[in-house]
């Protein structure tokens, strides 16, 4: 059942004209198609318009983490630079690629197990923390369908344009869904989310959590817990441990595709930093350190190459051979998924997985 194809008057509208798309192919004759346009009028989506969500710290901006991690070795750089416009587009790229199992393996948890979620936490909102394009969310959305659950959404990311343009999309799909995207900081902007009016499912997917230290993400995730309540759930995407090959071929995939990712964050750097990085000297590494169990990616200087950051008025110089550290992805075991859960605060209420042991679909209670 679709509430909004049959709830409201301009949903029936709405499932008229398209109805009538269907039908004038084979009925020509009946009325005119211009007919039905006149006397029909479409109905309308809101647009939307972001809530400003201001943050409670202070969050370095890009200047300020050049100056931390870039100007000396060893070299490093936070991966949310990854994600301009391009940065965006490679990512969804690489979640298509046949290596980046991680994407379809918690797609289709959530296909499996979307509806026993929301049978169980029975949310009035869902706020999602880097909701992105929003795509992974709407198996939940189709599960309260699935389960007449009304629910409210408010996705929460960096960028202002995508959620407005995740919203639309996302508002023509599901009529019935309120949806309020908030954009900030989803760290910094934890403390300052406005106050829910019923039970919330707070849902982190995609295994972004792999790339704060278990430490760091303890302590996230304890931060999200102090702001839910009692009934409250979060759901969590976590990339498990398995056979390095699996996990290398991953981060490399045959395509090229995440080492243009990878070599994007220069041209990000270039544009924002009026920087000359010669993307000819840099090649993609990637690779799963199974002691500290994660991915390691790194950009590679194959010449030595001096580099102006001519809005900072600092030069590097790099040697052949040199890396700057662009991200780290942190793998679990089962247990350790579900320590980490615990430990911040929440009852494992659900673990899923395939029978691979791909990926781990949690779905913690708030005691
Ligand atoms: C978005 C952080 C989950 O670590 O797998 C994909 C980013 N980097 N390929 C990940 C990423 C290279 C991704 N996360």
């Amino acid at each position: 059942m679709n509430f909004a194809r049959t709830g409201n008057w301009l949903s029936a509208v709405w499932q008229d004209r398209h109805a009538m798309v269907a039908y004038d192919g084979k009925t020509s004759g009946v009325l005119p198609n211009n007919m039905y346009n006149a006397r029909i009028p479409r109905p309308r989506l809101p647009e939307f318009t972001c809530l400003v969500i201001p943050p409670d710290r202070a969050v370095p901006g890009l200047v300020e983490d050049v100056r931390e991690g870039l100007l000396q070795p060893p070299r490093s750089l936070p991966p949310k630079y990854f994600y301009d416009a391009k940065g965006s587009w490679l990512f969804e790229q690489i979640c298509r690629t046949p290596e980046y199992y991680l994407t379809r393996n918690e797609d289709a948890l959530l296909a499996e197990h979307g509806r026993s979620i929301i049978a169980e936490a029975r949310p009035d909102q869902i706020l999602e923390f880097g909701s992105g394009n929003s795509h992974k969310t709407r198996r939940l959305f189709d599960a309260c369908e699935q389960t007449a659950t009304r629910c409210s959404y408010a996705p929460f990311d960096v960028c202002a344009s995508m959620l407005e343009a995740a919203s639309e999309t996302l508002q023509s799909d599901y009529r019935w869904l309120e949806i309020t995207p908030m954009q900030g900081d989803y760290h910094a902007g934890l403390g300052r989310l406005p106050p829910a009016s019923g039970r919330r499912l707070a849902v982190f997917l995609g295994s972004t959590i792999g790339n704060f230290t278990p430490g760091d993400a303890l302590g996230f995730l304890r931060e999200i817990r102090s702001r839910l309540k009692p009934g409250d759930y979060l759901l969590l995407g976590v990339d498990r441990i398995k056979d390095k090959c699996v996990i290398d071929a991953a981060y490399n995939d045959g395509r090229g595709i995440t080492a243009a990712f990878n070599l994007n964050l220069l041209r990000v750097l270039n544009r924002e930093l009026a920087a000359d990085f010669n993307l000819d000297c840099y090649r993609h590494r990637a690779e799963f350190n199974e002691t500290r169990e994660r991915v390691e990616m790194h950009l590679v200087c194959s010449r030595d190459q001096r580099v102006q950051l001519r809005r900072m008025r600092e030069t590097i110089a790099f040697r052949k051979g040199d890396e700057i550290l662009t991200e780290l992805s942190y793998k679990y075991t089962w247990d350790k998924a579900e320590k980490l859960l615990e430990d911040a605060g929440f009852a494992v209420a659900r673990h899923c997985q395939p029978t691979n042991g791909y990926f781990s679909l949690l779905l913690g209670r708030c005691n």
